[in-house]
Formats: C-alpha cells, structure tokens, sequence
C-alpha cells in the first residue's frame, strides 16, 4: 500500500513538505491539497504537480474517497479540527507542532484517538528525528556516562517577525526543548520557571527577549534554557548533558574550518529550516513508513497533549516569575510505550 495523502494548510511548511513528500519520501503521494485560501491552495497543487486535487474545504480534502493519509500544516491554532476528523476517518495523519495551541484542544485530540481506539495521531517534533540527538541519546542509553544531571541548551535565532510574541518564546521556539529533552534523557517535566533578564535593544516593542527557562525533571534533572530569538548571528541550537562521569554535547551541523585573515572561523546555519532539513526528510519517511503498516512513531498525541501543558506552565511563570508545576494527571495505558 502506499499513502494517498490530503494536505491541510499550504503555508510555508505545506509547500516544503509538499515539495518534499513527491520528490524524496518513498510509499507517498500527494494527491489533494487545500487551504482556506484558493489561491494557497493552488500554489500548492504547483508543487504537488498535475492532476493534483484542490480543496477549500478541509473536511472535504479529508473524506475524499482516494485520500488515505492527511498531513495538517495549517497555523497552529488551525490544527484541532483537521486533525480530529482525520481520527473520525480513521486515517493517519501527520500533525506539524505544535499538536495545538491551548492544552485543551490537544485534550479534545487525544480523547477522540482515545475513542477511536487506533494510533493514528504523530505530532511534528522533528528534532527527534536529528542525526544529532539521536547520537547524543545513544550515548546516554549506553549508560557509560552515569545519570544526567544537567542540561545546557541554547535556542537562538538570527530575528523574528514582528508579531512574534513574549508567549511565543515559548508555544513555538522552547516548545521543541520541552518534547525532545524528556525524550533524550527518559524523563517527564516536574516543574518549570522562566526568567527575564535584560532585554536585547535588537528585540521590537513589548518583547521579551533573551529568555531564561529552568525545567525540572522528575528524576531530579536541572535544565537550563536560553531562548535568544534576536541574536543576529544565525540559527543556533546547542545541548549539553552533564552527566555522572561525563559531558555529552549535540554536534553542531558540519562546515568547514576556515583560517583566514588572522582568524579561525566556522559558518552558523542561518534559518531552522536549514538546520533540520535532513530530520524533516527522516521524520516524514518515518511517520509514512510507520502509517502503511497501520502505526505510528515519533511523537504520539500524548506527546503533543504533555508538550502544551509544559509550555502553558511556562507561560504561567513569564509573568509569576515562580516555578509552576506540570501536572499531566500521568499517561494513559492507551499511550504508554
Ligand atoms: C519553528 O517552527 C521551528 O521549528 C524553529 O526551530 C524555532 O526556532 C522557531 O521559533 C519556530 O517558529
């Protein structure tokens, strides 16, 4: 079998995994696309090449009898409704992250793959999918190091839209931290803080940039978080596992070392995009390869559902300034691995 997919949403990320599903993913096609706007759509359908369907109606693109798979990729805020009546279909359906934007649509998601008693739901944390951190994460697995202890990261990004907000920092930049470090090191958030210090003058009115953010595990992990989205010298993730009897870092992407004018230098990649193009290939190839035998990998529902309760928990301290618990209720059978 091979996957006759429906895209929902043909905004920025649409078009690149439109691009990338017919070029580069095997067992995958896209055959419909839709978007609230017509002329979206049909920029889409471009990409998808001829013959390919175009829908303004997502139920429609959704319930069309040759769609089996659907990939949602609409704002996050768009994501609910697609998404769950791809579960009332019955078919997989890739969601990009965040799984929603408020913990409770993620809710209503995951009541309803709960209802419909089958795993069709995987969420776009592509970061789980990087050649990087799954280095790192063997590393750790192999036990050599002894327990982690603690975790240094650095999310900076070169500048962002001017309607980037203080609460974005964290629903769309630290929300990827918040999935894969839980992942990477075989624990849950217990609490979380965020802190202010002084703002970048590079940061625009009303934002509140560089942002600090310690996170707790419940097995007694300390993580510390800059989020520094006005950085100005290119896209730059960083991860640092202090564990017992050792330091594990997330390699940073490959470029050439260059001796130049009394100076050694290496490139910092410039967008996300770029920095994780390979785990997005790698992350989109899994959920096909996991979907036409009737699974799911990556991260569930669930995921997604844990991940927003920790970014609102974070939001939460942007203005208490305290430590604010995560409090997921524990996971049911239904999503235990
Ligand atoms: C974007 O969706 C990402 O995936 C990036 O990693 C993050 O830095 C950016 O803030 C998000 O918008």
């Amino acid at each position: 079998m091979s996957l006759k997919i429906a895209l929902i949403g043909c905004g920025m990320i649409g078009r690149e995994h439109i691009e990338r599903i017919q070029n580069r993913i095997r067992g995958a096609q896209v055959v419909a696309v839709c978007d609230v706007f017509e002329e979206g759509a049909k920029k889409g359908a471009e990409i998808a090449g001829t013959g390919t369907k175009v829908y303004t109606d997502f139920h429609e693109a959704i319930n069309d009898p040759e769609v089996n798979a659907v990939v949602v990729t609409t704002p996050g805020a768009f994501h609910k409704e697609p998404v769950i009546a791809a579960i009332q279909a019955g078919k997989p359906v890739f969601s990009e992250k965040p799984l929603a934007n408020t913990a409770a649509d993620c809710k209503e998601i995951v009541d309803a793959e709960m209802a419909g008693g089958k795993h069709l739901v995987q969420v776009g944390f592509m970061r789980r999918y990087d050649r990087g951190y799954r280095q790192v994460k063997e590393l750790l697995d192999s036990g050599k190091f002894g327990a982690p202890m603690v975790i240094k990261c650095t999310h900076r990004a070169d500048g962002v839209a001017p309607d980037y907000t203080t609460a974005m920092a964290v629903t769309d930049t630290a929300i990827h931290e918040i999935d894969v470090l839980p992942w990477l090191v075989n624990d849950e958030w217990d609490e979380v803080q965020c802190i202010m210090p002084k703002t970048s003058c590079k940061a625009h009115e009303g934002l509140k940039d560089p942002q600090v953010m310690i996170m707790k595990t419940k097995g007694g992990i300390v993580n510390i978080l800059e989020v520094n989205v006005n950085c100005g010298f290119g896209y730059d993730i960083n991860c640092e596992v202090v564990c017992e009897n050792g330091v594990v870092n997330l390699p940073c992407p490959s470029f050439p070392t260059v001796r130049y004018a009394n100076n050694v230098s290496t490139k910092i990649e410039d967008n996300w995009i770029l920095r994780f193009i390979d785990s997005y290939d790698v992350e989109i190839q899994d959920w096909v390869d996991h979907a036409v035998k009737g699974e799911t990998g990556g991260s569930s529902a669930w995921d997604g559902y844990v991940a927003s309760i920790t970014a609102d928990a974070l939001v939460k301290s942007q203005t208490s300034g305290t430590f604010e618990k995560v409090v997921t209720g524990g996971t049911p059978d239904f999503y235990k691995k």
